[in-house]
Formats: structure tokens, C-alpha cells, sequence
């Protein structure tokens, strides 16, 4: 009796994943902005997971297609002449090859450990840990609580002051599968504290300001990109009962022109921007952590995954803020030191130009709402070889560059 209570637990398990078996991801590179919006219709009539969507008709559309579409889909781009490379054959393979890695780890951990990426548990164990190691530095503080109860944490760094010095926020993870994000907060809470006081560098920035981090803005779709769909994008909150869909985007949720250009009113869409502004924990978390910060935030980083942008404002328009110029420039210093380390190439500039016109996003809110005058958006590694699904082995580099990309633009201000 027990064993088929388990086996039955097991299998249910097992059925709720989705599985992505000879699932392909297809990089599409139109020749004309008219062939870029056929392949846009095509996508959206095919209801297909468009990963990447540049405004830049000569940027690579990627596109990922379940297998009883893809003759459909190569085939209708083939008799068009419109080029498309395979960039993952079977993304369920490539998940496989990392989960391997990823349940050797049993024990949750104390330290850091830049080798694998995380769950929600290890990070908040790890967070637990640094919070102990380093005491008299980090302290943690939950935002909000989400949906489904977990805490949205943040990691405050600071060296001492009478808490009144500038702040440098940053936040990682809004979008759940984009897991290399939660890994680099994790990177720069690392090279934060183990650098104060041995690296010259860090301690200069630990003396002026005081840093605040959330490493997962987003932790119930990050527990269920562990749990059954490694490609989820959104939280978690059940969005309408007629498709049984879930979801909003957080980083449509803002109250930066809501329900805006870039943002649907469908529930089911991955990018669905809520019943309202602010209708969600995640974005609550962080503007009510930014305004309990009343004003003393000088710098603002939220990142993201992946295409390698540099992000200003704005996304809900084509039209530049008043210190367009200057965050440009700081975004420049900061995408020159990032090169330097590895020579990862970035592009930099307004988030409509850049990469699309995207309403209801956090660093706009920032920005406008916060008056944050330098307020970033980064889209880290890679530009489109695996995509989401970036190997453990680039947690170390893109750590590097990153955090010497945020350093050289703090110090540019
Ligand atoms: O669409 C997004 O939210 C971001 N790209 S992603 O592929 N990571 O989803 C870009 C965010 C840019 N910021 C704003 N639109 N405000
Ligand atoms: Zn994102």
C-alpha cells in the first residue's frame, strides 16, 4: 500500500514537470524589419516561447519550438528564404547535463559557492550563513512575502555610518528562469564582504556606501524553475480561472505607464502586467524597500538574462529622459571595465532603442517615481548560444566582469 502511495507521488511528480524533450531553440535572422514582423506574427500565431525579441530587425530572433511544430515552423522560414540556425537541438538535454550537477548537492550550504547555481533554499542558507560570518556587515531583511509564502530577502552591506550613506541597490532574479542573475548577486555579495578591508577597491566603496541586494526578487518562479518548468518566467499567482493560466511579470507590474507599450492584458501571456500597478508581492518588495530607503538610493541595478545590454531609461517610450547623456556616460564606463576583464562585448543606451519598447518595468519606476538619477538595467551572458539555460562554468566569469562593470560605473558617478 505505502509502496504505490509513493509510486504514485513519484509519478504525479514526475507528470507536472514539463518536459522540453526535442524541444529546439531556433535563432532566426531576418534580412528586413518586414521579415522580422512576419516572423513575429508567425511566433504569435504558433504560440510559440519567443526568447528573445529585439527591436533591432537585425539582432537574432530566438524561438523556442516544441517538436510537433518545428517542421511547420523551419519549414515556413525556409520556403520564405528567411535564414535560421539551430542554436539548441534539445533543451530537455541540456537541462538534463546540468541537473546532474545540480543534485550531487544535498547539504544546504553555508558559504558561498560559485561552482553550481542554487534553489531558493541554498541561496537563503547561504545568505543565513554570510549574515553570521560577517555580522557586524550584513544584515538581512525580508520585503514581502509572496504568494506562496516565501520571503523576499535582501542582503544590506554595510561598514558602518550613522545610516545616512548613499545606496547602491541592486536586484537580481525578477524573471525566474534568467538564473544567472540570482548567481551574480550572489557573486557581488560575495566579493563584498570577503573584499573589505583586502581589496583596496571594495573597501573604497564599502566606506562611501552602504549596498542592499536581492539576490531573487522572484523566488516563487524561481523554486517552480526548479520544480516543473525550468523556462518559467513569471510569479506565480493564479491569473485567471478559464485556461488555468499563472502569473504576472513583475517587471510589468510597475507603476511606470501600466499596461503600456511591451505589456499584454492576457493572463496567460508571459508578458502580463497584472490587474494593476503594484497588484504583486515582487514589485511591492522592491519599491517599498527603495521608498524605506527615503531617497538616500544613488544608483539602481536590476539585471537580467541574456543578450549582453547595458539598459537606461526609458522603455515605455522612445523619448529620453532629462539626464539622458549622463547615465549614458556612466553606462559607457561601466560596459568599458565589464569588456576589459573577459572581452565580452555589451551594447549600451535606452531600453526602447536597445532592445524594445517595454512599459510598467522597475528601473523606469525608479527613475521617474524613486527620481533615482542613475537607474540600469543589465541583460548579462550570453547573446543567444545557450540562451537561459547558461552553463555553471560562466557563473565565475560573468561574475567578474559584472561586478567590475557595476564598480567602474559607481566610481564614474
Ligand atoms: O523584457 C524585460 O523585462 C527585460 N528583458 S528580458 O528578456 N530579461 O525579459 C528588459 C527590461 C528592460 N526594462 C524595462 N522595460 N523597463
Ligand atoms: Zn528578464
Amino acid at each position: 500500500m505505502r509502496f504505490v502511495i509513493l509510486l504514485t507521488v513519484a509519478l504525479a511528480t514526475v507528470a507536472s514537470a514539463t518536459n522540453f524533450h526535442r524541444y529546439k531553440v531556433v535563432s532566426v535572422r531576418p534580412r528586413s524589419q518586414g521579415e522580422a514582423t512576419l516572423v513575429r506574427s508567425i511566433v504569435k500565431e504558433m504560440a510559440l516561447d519567443q526568447w528573445t525579441d529585439p527591436r533591432d530587425w537585425r539582432a537574432p530572433i530566438d524561438v523556442m519550438v516544441p517538436p510537433q511544430q518545428t517542421y511547420f515552423f523551419l519549414n515556413g522560414l525556409r520556403r520564405r528564404h528567411i535564414p535560421a540556425t539551430i542554436m539548441i537541438n534539445d533543451v530537455q538535454k541540456v537541462i538534463d547535463g546540468q541537473a546532474v550537477q545540480r543534485s550531487v548537492e544535498k547539504v544546504l550550504p553555508r558559504k558561498f559557492d560559485h561552482t553550481s547555481y542554487h534553489t531558493l533554499e541554498q541561496i537563503y542558507s547561504i545568505l543565513d550563513g554570510v549574515e553570521s560570518d560577517f555580522s557586524e556587515m550584513v544584515s538581512t531583511y525580508t520585503a514581502a512575502t509572496t504568494y506562496e509564502g516565501r520571503a523576499i530577502r535582501v542582503a544590506k552591506v554595510s561598514s558602518g555610518g550613522d545610516g545616512t550613506r548613499p545606496v547602491i541597490w541592486i536586484d537580481c532574479g525578477i524573471h525566474a528562469r534568467e538564473w544567472i542573475a540570482p548567481a551574480t548577486c550572489q557573486w557581488i555579495l560575495d566579493q563584498l564582504t570577503s573584499g573589505y578591508g583586502s581589496n583596496s577597491e571594495v573597501t573604497a566603496l564599502l566606506d562611501a556606501y552602504d549596498f542592499h541586494i536581492m539576490p531573487s526578487v522572484n523566488p516563487d518562479g524561481y523554486n517552480f524553475t526548479w520544480t516543473n518548468n525550468r523556462l518559467w518566467r513569471k510569479n506565480r499567482v493564479p491569473s485567471d480561472d478559464i485556461f488555468n493560466c499563472h502569473g504576472v511579470d513583475p517587471n510589468r507590474n510597475f507603476d511606470s505607464d501600466f499596461g503600456g507599450p511591451g505589456t499584454s492584458n492576457s493572463p496567460c501571456s508571459d508578458i502580463y502586467h497584472g490587474v494593476s500597478a503594484f497588484s504583486e508581492k515582487e514589485s511591492q518588495a522592491v519599491r517599498d524597500s527603495i521608498n524605506a530607503l527615503g531617497g538616500r538610493v544613488k544608483m539602481y541595478f536590476t539585471i537580467h538574462s541574456y543578450s549582453q545590454l547595458w539598459m537606461t531609461p526609458y522603455g515605455y517610450t522612445s523619448s529620453l529622459p532629462a539626464n539622458y547623456d549622463e547615465q549614458y556616460r556612466v553606462a559607457e564606463a561601466g560596459v568599458a571595465a565589464l569588456s576589459a576583464v573577459h572581452g565580452t562585448s555589451y551594447e549600451y543606451g535606452n531600453i526602447a532603442d536597445v532592445i524594445y519598447p517595454a512599459a510598467g518595468g522597475s528601473s523606469d519606476w525608479m527613475y521617474d517615481a524613486a527620481g533615482i538619477q542613475y537607474s540600469f538595467a543589465l541583460e548579462l551572458r550570453d547573446t543567444g548560444y545557450w540562451g537561459f539555460l547558461l552553463p555553471p562554468d560562466q557563473i565565475v566569469p560573468v561574475g567578474e566582469e559584472t561586478w567590475a562593470g557595476i564598480m567602474a560605473a559607481i566610481n564614474a558617478v
